[in-house]
Order: C-alpha cells, then sequence, then structure tokens
C-alpha cells in the first residue's frame, strides 16, 4: 500500500511516474512540526533504518545526520554529511514495523537518523513543502516486507536504466589520457597482458579546450578513425561531457545557447558567468525542456563519430568560481591589504578565499524555466545533475531508437535512474572507501541505481597493489567496473604491477561470472528488485540486522570482500548453511559447504570468496577477452541443493531497447 501525503506547494520533480491521489489527513507514523519545518518519528531500539543511496557511512543509517543538498565534494570522510546525491528514499525496518518513507521535493533536506536523540528520526526541510510517500505491506507473494516495500516503492519511479551488455566489461580510465596514442597503448597492454577489456574512458583532456562535443584533433586526429578502429578490436571509446558550456565566440554551442537564450540567468535577466574548467561558462538551464532537448541533441555529434557511451561530470553543478562572487571576494582582499591581519581577520581572510569554489552563494545567484515558472536554482539544485542526465537519455531514445546508450552521471536525483547510472564520485585510495563501496551498493539498489559503481582502485590518492587487488576482487561484482584515477596519483592500470597474473584471473573470473551479473541485473531492473541486499532483506536472524561488510548480490549468491590491509583472510557470518567457492581464477576453486555461524576463512590476495546459498545456483561461462565473446552456450553450473535447471538465466542480444 503507498500513501502519498502533499505539505505545502511542492515543485514537481518528475520522480514519480505513476499517478497516485493524495490522501488527506494526517501522515502516519510521523508528528509534523510546521514552526521548526520538520517531520519526527520515535525510533525503537530494533529500529533499523536502510536507504538513502549514495551517501557516506554503513547500510544502516541510524546515529548519524545526512543532507540532501547535492555536493562536489571530493573528501568522502565520516564527518560529512551530503555527496553528489540526493536520494530520498529509506526504509525502517525491525520485527515489528517495516515502512518505507519517500520525501519528493527538490530542495535541501535533512535527514537526523539518531544523530540528535538516538531514538529520534527527524527530517528537516528548508522549505516546508514536499510530497511524502509511505509504503507499507502487506505485499502479495513476498515474504519479505522490507523487499516489498522496495518493490513497490520502485514500481512508483519507473523502470531502471538499461545499458547495452558490454558496459558490463572491465573499463579503464585515467585523468587523462591525452592522446590517441596514450589510448591505443593502453588497449595494446592490456591485451597483450591477456587482461580482458571493454572500454577506455576519456576524460577532459580529449576535448577542444574543454569545450563540450569537441575533440581535440592534435592529440586525436581523425577522432572517428580512431573510435572505429577502437571498436573494431572490441574496445569501446567512454568520452565525459561536463555540465559547464565554454564562453567562447565562433563556439557553437556556446552561440546557439547565447542565441536561444538555453542559458542559466540572473535575477536581472544577464546569463550567469561562473568559471569551471574551460574558464569562463554558461550553464544550459536543462530544467528548461527546450533547453534540455538542445543540449540531448549535442551528443549526436559524438554519436555520429561512433561513440556510444558517455560519462556526465561536474553536474551539481560543480562551480570554481562566479564573476559576480570573484569581484566580490577581490574587493574584500583589497579592505584586508596592508592591514594588520589578526586572529579574527586572517581566519576570515582565510575563508574568504577558501571559500570560492561551490559557494552556496552562488547557487542563490541563478534561475531556471522550469515548468513554466521563474525558479531560483537553489530550490531546486537537486534535480540539475538529474536533468543533464535526463537530457542525454531523452535523446538517445530519439538518436539512438533501436540500441542502448551507456549512460552515468555523477550527480543524481530519484528520477535519473531512469536515463542513467551513478559511479560514486571522487573516492580515494584509501581501505576504508573499498568498504563504502561495499556499503553504498544496496542502498543504490533501493532507489533504482543499478547501473552503479565506484572508481575502482580509488581516485584520489596512491593506490597501492593490495589495495586495487582487494578492490577489484570486489568490483567484478558491480555493475559499473570501472577502474579510474585522478592526475597526479599513481597510475593503476593492471598491467603496471607485479601481480598481474592475478589481475588478469580476477577479471576473468567477472567475464565468467557475466552470464549470472547480466541476467540479475536485468531481472532487478525489470522486476523492480534489488541487485544488492543488505543480509537482513533476505534473512530474519538479529546477526543478520548488523552486519555491514557482507552483502547479497541476486539470488544466489553472499559476498564477503577482505577490506582490510595485510589480511589474508576475514570472519564471515553465515545466516543459514552456503557453499563457500575461494576462487583463484575462474577454473580454478576449492568448495567446502559451512554451518551456519561464524567462520574465520582464509581469503589470500587474488582470492575471492562466493557463498551460494542453498538451493541455488551459479553459473559460469568460458571467460574471453571481450563481453560479446562470452557465450552463455557453454555454462558450468556450481549448485548447492539446487540443480541447473533452477537458475533462471536472462540473455538478450545485449543491444536492443527493452520496450
Ligand atoms: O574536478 O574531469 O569526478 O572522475 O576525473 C575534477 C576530471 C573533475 C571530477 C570527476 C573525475 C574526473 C575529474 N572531474
Amino acid at each position: 500500500m503507498i500513501r502519498k501525503f502533499r505539505i505545502g506547494n511542492p515543485i514537481e520533480t518528475d520522480s514519480v511516474v505513476k499517478d497516485i491521489e493524495i490522501t488527506n489527513g494526517e501522515i502516519p507514523y510521523f508528528k509534523e512540526d510546521a514552526g521548526t519545518k520538520s517531520l519526527f518519528i520515535e525510533l525503537d531500539q530494533e529500529d533499523k533504518v536502510f536507504g538513502l543511496g549514495e551517501t557516506i557511512r554503513g547500510m544502516n543509517k541510524r546515529g548519524w545526520i545526512y543532507t540532501s543538498n547535492n555536493a562536489d565534494d571530493p573528501n568522502h570522510t565520516e564527518d560529512k554529511r551530503s555527496l553528489y546525491a540526493s536520494q530520498n528514499f529509506f526504509v525502517i525496518t525491525s520485527k515489528s514495523r517495516t515502512f518505507g518513507v519517500y520525501i519528493d521535493t527538490p530542495g535541501t533536506v535533512t535527514f537526523d537518523i539518531g544523530y540528535s536523540k538516538f531514538n529520534e528520526l527527524t527530517i528537516s526541510f528548508e522549505d516546508y513543502d514536499f510530497d511524502i510517500y509511505i509504503i507499507e505491506g502487506p505485499f502479495e507473494g513476498e515474504e519479505k516486507e522490507v523487499k516489498g516495500v522496495v518493490k513497490e516503492f520502485r514500481s512508483i519511479i519507473g523502470r531502471s536504466y538499461i545499458p547495452p551488455r558490454w558496459a558490463f566489461g572491465y573499463g579503464q580510465s585515467r585523468w587523462s589520457y591525452f592522446t590517441a596514442a596514450e589510448v591505443r597503448e593502453v588497449a595494446d597492454k592490456y591485451d597483450e597482458a591477456g587482461i580482458p577489456l571493454d572500454m577506455i574512458y576519456l576524460d577532459i583532456d580529449y576535448m577542444e579546450r574543454y569545450k563540450d562535443f569537441t575533440v581535440d584533433d592534435k592529440a586525436f586526429p581523425d577522432f572517428k578513425e580512431f573510435v572505429s578502429e577502437m571498436k573494431n578490436r572490441g574496445i569501446h571509446l567512454v568520452p565525459i561531457i561536463d555540465a559547464g558550456v565554454k564562453i567562447e565566440d565562433g563556439y557553437d554551442v556556446y552561440e546557439e545557447g547565447v542565441e536561444k537564450d538555453y542559458f542559466v540567468k540572473k535575477e536581472d535577466g544577464e546569463r550567469l558567468v561562473a568559471a569551471v574548467w574551460p574558464g569562463r561558462v554558461h550553464f544550459p538551464d536543462f530544467l528548461n525542456d527546450e533547453a534540455r532537448a538542445w543540449f540531448g541533441n549535442k551528443y549526436k555529434v559524438l554519436l555520429d563519430q561512433g561513440i556510444d557511451g558517455f560519462w556526465n561530470d561536474m553536474n551539481e553543478p560543480a562551480i570554481f568560481y562566479t564573476e559576480d562572487h570573484l569581484k566580490e571576494v577581490f574587493d574584500k582582499i583589497e579592505e584586508y591589504k596592508d592591514k594588520n591581519l589578526d586572529i579574527n581577520s586572517f581566519f576570515a581572510f582565510k575563508d574568504l578565499v577558501g571559500s570560492i569554489d561551490n559557494n552556496d552563494s552562488d547557487y542563490k545567484r541563478f534561475y531556471h524555466e522550469y515548468k513554466g515558472q521563474k525558479i531560483r536554482h537553489d530550490k531546486v539544485h537537486n534535480l540539475f545533475g538529474y536533468n543533464m542526465t535526463r537530457a542525454a537519455g531523452e535523446a538517445f531514445e530519439r538518436l539512438s531508437p533501436d540500441e542502448r546508450i551507456l549512460m552515468f552521471s555523477r550527480s543524481s536525483y530519484i528520477g535519473m535512474h531512469r536515463y542513467g547510472g551513478i559511479w560514486c564520485g571522487d573516492n580515494k585510495s584509501w581501505w576504508s572507501h573499498l568498504l563504502l563501496n561495499i556499503q553504498q551498493m544496496p542502498a543504490l539498489s533501493m532507489c533504482g541505481f543499478l547501473y552503479s559503481g565506484a572508481d575502482v582502485g580509488g581516485f584520489g590518492a596512491d593506490t597501492t597493489e593490495d589495495l586495487l587487488l582487494r578492490w577489484i576482487a570486489f568490483g567484478i561484482f558491480t555493475p559499473l567496473f570501472r577502474n579510474h584515477s585522478a592526475m597526479g596519483t599513481r597510475k593503476q592500470e593492471l598491467y603496471r604491477f607485479e601481480s598481474v597474473d592475478k589481475f588478469k584471473k580476477l577479471v576473468e573470473l567477472r567475464y565468467a561470472l557475466l552470464p549470472y551479473l547480466y541476467s540479475e541485473f536485468m531481472k532487478a531492473a525489470l522486476r523492480d528488485e534489488m541487485l544488492f541486499a543488505p543480509l537482513s532483506f533476505e534473512y530474519d536472524d538479529e546477526r543478520s540486522g548488523e552486519v555491514e561488510d557482507q552483502l547479497l548480490l541476486g539470488e544466489s549468491i553472499m559476498l564477503a570482500p577482505v577490506y582490510k590491509q595485510n589480511e589474508t583472510g576475514r570472519y564471515v557470518y553465515l545466516p543459514e548453511d552456503m557453499k563457500m567457492i575461494r576462487f583463484r581464477a575462474y577454473d580454478d576453486y576449492d568448495e567446502e559447504v559451512l554451518s551456519a555461524g561464524d567462520h574465520y576463512v582464509k581469503a589470500d590476495l587474488g582470492e575471492v570468496l562466493v557463498f551460494v546459498r542453498k538451493g541455488h545456483v551459479l553459473p559460469l561461462a568460458k571467460p574471453e577477452n571481450r563481453t560479446d565473446k562470452v557465450s552463455a552456450d557453454s555454462l558450468k553450473y556450481i549448485c548447492y541443493e539446487a540443480d541447473s535447471d533452477n537458475y533462471e538465466l536472462y540473455t538478450d542480444d545485449g543491444i536492443s531497447r527493452i520496450k
């Protein structure tokens, strides 16, 4: 059962696609306090709270405070409240009650989940205008209420984005590969090492001075030819697109945007001048239908050159500075000049300069034409990245009506999950961020962002070989499986390391798992189900509710990754008897049935633990160096008290759009 309540006059987000009548009367479970613009609920000692999509901290969100306010923040530390996403769906669940809550409003929302008081959950709003959906059972044919809640929620927000099957391959990325020769070298090195690869990503430096939809033709002469050369060897090039459009005379995207009046403007009607990579830019008004269609059509420039996948970046939007704010800062600096800066003025001065980028005041300087109204950006801030990706997704339906296009975004809001996946932004090469990646996946599944993953190996900071081995050993299970790293950090292409053979076997295992991963992904997308789930979504015992470093993937398996340095094994909790597979390679593994309870299990670097659930089956294919060669014809099945026809394999051509 879903009930929808409306408070005030919320701005429509298009996240819910199903018509649901508004229920009048009191919101169940919550107490309202219009004075403090908040909703409040008392939590029972046993209540657990799952959800909120891409955030920091654990699977159970209890004990921290989270703010939906999409932020370009590359430091995903425990003290943060916001990352790049606003995915305001969560469930409260215990033995005695289970219900889901979706807060639909594009502005800033704060979820204090037992932070101020352990037994209280408070949702507070900057603007007291929102729709709230309360979802609860009983659900027919669903024995687990919590799964029923998620499924019901997913059924109202529309089907999750489905990428082409090749996007389940392994991708190598770097900020940046600067030339065609460098890209070719990456492909060659992978092929020489025999490590499977399907994608190489192009970061901002492929463009001509960071102008969207251009290609630097000195670095990439005859780009179209190069794209097809790579495609002929089975490798897809996936370029980045940034939100800001460079201000430059003669640049068609800029000139058309000005002429058609598609860029965001300030109160006085002047176009906002902000700065990002290219220096000064204008932001397209992705919230305006016409501007969105126009920007979306620009992807054609690259589609026409054979490109079939993209990643959308900087779409919170990230702002280095706006011209107006910069001027204010310089004026202020003028005041400080020649002064004796004391403790107060010195820190004020330092703050002033240190807070130029992504400054809150800048998000109040410009407006959107959204659904026939002029709306100040901060009121709809969390919809910006969503609508950039929607621009692309809607355009792909027109420009590539038959074939799926790969698309994922950095910033997001629920609703965007219909047009693309996400990557989890600028994480670091830290062990704690491998754990964070593990913990983020179930929450992303809940919110419909199935085609997702983090930068494997870590984006910022220098990786280490053992971290990369462990991270790859987890990444082989995430739909988006991309090794990406930042400029200035240690290079982390797999062929650079001593353990190249271990890396090869791990990535091969991914390709062997492809029929399973693709089947589970497709079933989750088509049936509004979870791909990754916390243990307690399947098992009722108390311990399962507290496991934060194991997770279920699809119907058959549980994962228990090793995520600590210098450990060659770990404790694993089994809610029921399971068959443990310790893979050294797709064709080299041992099997052991372990009984329910706690076990210490060994898993050396390069080894992967997979636990097959009772009554379930894990199909394995013979790996190949490209996804399109992996066939479901000669599958091998690992079964635990089941036989191979208990497994429902999903196959299709991997590219046609699914109606
Ligand atoms: O401010 O394009 O998250 O993946 O490599 C950095 C350069 C801008 C941020 C993205 C990252 C990408 C980087 N971008």
